[in-house]
C-alpha cells in the first residue's frame, strides 16, 4: 500500500515554521524542452551547469529512492522590517549603490534548508518511514516550474514565479518524499495579462516576450555570476550585486507582504557594508563579515570592487 500523508499536516507545519505557503505535486516526469531550447539559444551565458543531471531535471523522483511527491515552499522577503530599515538609513536613495534585496538577509540556502529539515523531522516523529531530501536553489530542477505545477502561482513575464498573495519577492525550496499526499488540482490563472512593466523597466532589454530571460544581458547574471569584466553596454543602474528592477516594477510586489520573516533574519552586516560603500569606505573586513552570514557567498572582493567601479562610472556619466 502507498504511504500517504494528509497535506494539511505538512501545510500546518510549514506555516508554523514561517513559510508563507506550500503545495505538492506528483513527482512525475516533467517536460524540460523549454530548458534545452533556452540553452540552444545561448541564453544561459556561461552557466553550463544547467545541462548537468538532465535525467534528474526531467524526473526529479530519481533524487530519492522511491520518490513520490515534491512539495514546494515559498518564503517572502518583502518584509515591513526590511522596508523600515532602508527608510531609516536612506540606503535606497536614487544615486546610491545597491545590493539586491534578498542579499540583505541571512543566507537563504542555509536557513530555508534548515527550516525544511525541521519540518521533515517533525513529520518523522509520527511517520518514521517518511523519507525526504530538501533542496534550495542548487536543486537540479527548475524550482519555478515545480512551484507552478504545484499551484503556488504563475510564471510572470520576467520569468519569475508570482504568488497571487505574496508576489514574486519570494524564495523557493522543496522537499522530495517517498510519501504520496494531496496534490494541487486548482488551475492558476496567468495574471500578467497585458501588463509589460517589467519588460519596459529592464535597463538591458534582457526579458523576452515568451517569459524567458537572456542571462547574457541580465545585470544580475553579470554582477553575480560572470567572473570576468562586464561589457560596457550592460547597465547596472546602481546594482552592484543582483538586480531587483523588474521585481520592483511588478504590481504584485507593490507593498510589503509580511511584517518580518521567521525564517529569513536580516543580516545587519550588509547594512554596514552598503552604508560604507556609499560613503566611499570600502573595507574588506566589512565585506568578509557580511559574507560570513549572508547570501553574497559567491562573489569575490575584487569582483565587487569592479562592479562598484562600473556602477559609479554610469552614475557620473548620467
Ligand atoms: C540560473 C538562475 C538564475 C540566472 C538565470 C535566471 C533565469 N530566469 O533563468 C540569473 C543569474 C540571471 C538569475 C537571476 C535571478 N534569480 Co535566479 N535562479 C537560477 C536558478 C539556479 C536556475 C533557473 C533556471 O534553470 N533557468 C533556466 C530557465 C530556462 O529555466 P526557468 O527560468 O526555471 O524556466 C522557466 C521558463 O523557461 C518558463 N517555461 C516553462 N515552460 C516553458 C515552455 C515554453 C515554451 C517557454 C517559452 C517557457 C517556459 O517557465 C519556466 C519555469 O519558471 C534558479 C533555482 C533553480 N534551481 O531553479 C534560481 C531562481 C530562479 N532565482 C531566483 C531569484 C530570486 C533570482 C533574482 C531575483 C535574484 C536577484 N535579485 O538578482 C534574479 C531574477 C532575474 C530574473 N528576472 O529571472 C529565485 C526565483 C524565485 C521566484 N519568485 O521565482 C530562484 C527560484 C531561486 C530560489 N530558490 O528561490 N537566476
Ligand atoms: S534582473 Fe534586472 S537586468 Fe535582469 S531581467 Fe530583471 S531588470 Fe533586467
Ligand atoms: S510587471 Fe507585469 S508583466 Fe511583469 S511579471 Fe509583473 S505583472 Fe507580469
Amino acid at each position: 500500500m502507498d504511504q500517504f500523508i494528509d497535506f494539511k499536516i505538512i501545510k500546518s507545519l510549514a506555516l508554523e515554521t514561517g513559510f508563507q505557503d506550500c503545495a505538492a505535486v506528483n513527482a512525475k516526469e516533467f517536460d524540460i524542452s523549454f530548458l534545452l531550447e533556452w540553452i540552444n539559444k545561448g541564453y544561459n551565458a556561461e552557466m553550463q551547469y544547467l545541462l548537468n543531471n538532465l535525467d534528474k531535471r526531467k524526473n526529479p523522483s530519481l533524487l530519492l529512492d522511491n520518490g513520490k511527491s515534491i512539495i514546494s515552499f515559498i518564503v517572502s522577503y518583502n518584509t515591513q522590517e526590511f522596508a523600515d530599515m532602508k527608510l531609516n538609513n536612506g540606503s535606497e536613495s536614487n544615486n546610491n549603490l545597491k545590493f539586491a534585496a534578498y542579499s540583505h538577509f541571512e543566507d537563504y540556502h542555509k536557513v530555508i534548508k534548515q527550516a525544511l529539515y525541521k519540518i521533515i523531522a517533525c513529520i518523522q516523529e509520527d511517520y518514521p518511514d517518511f523519507k525526504a531530501i530538501a533542496f534550495v536553489d542548487s536543486s537540479p530542477f527548475s524550482e519555478k516550474m515545480i512551484a507552478k505545477e504545484a499551484g503556488l502561482g504563475f510564471i510572470g513575464k520576467n520569468s519569475l514565479l508570482i504568488n497571487k498573495k505574496y508576489g514574486s519577492q519570494i524564495l523557493l525550496g522543496e522537499i522530495i518524499t517517498n510519501y504520496s499526499t494531496d496534490y494541487n488540482t486548482e488551475f492558476i490563472e496567468d495574471l500578467c495579462k497585458d501588463c509589460s512593466l517589467c519588460i519596459e523597466a529592464c535597463p538591458n532589454k534582457a526579458i523576452n516576450n515568451d517569459k524567458t530571460l537572456n542571462a547574457n544581458l541580465c545585470s544580475s547574471y553579470q554582477n553575480m555570476i560572470n567572473k570576468g569584466e562586464i561589457e560596457e553596454s550592460i547597465r547596472l543602474d546602481g546594482y552592484i550585486y543582483g538586480c531587483d528592477i523588474c521585481l520592483k516594477a511588478c504590481p504584485f510586489n507593490n507593498k510589503p507582504k509580511v511584517l518580518n520573516s521567521k525564517i529569513l533574519g536580516l543580516n545587519t552586516s550588509m547594512q554596514e557594508l552598503i552604508i560604507g560603500i556609499n560613503n566611499n569606505y570600502i573595507d574588506k573586513s566589512l565585506f568578509n563579515k557580511a559574507k560570513k552570514k549572508g547570501a553574497i557567498e559567491n562573489i569575490k572582493f575584487q569582483k565587487l570592487l569592479s562592479n562598484i567601479e562600473k556602477a559609479k562610472q554610469e552614475i557620473t556619466r548620467k
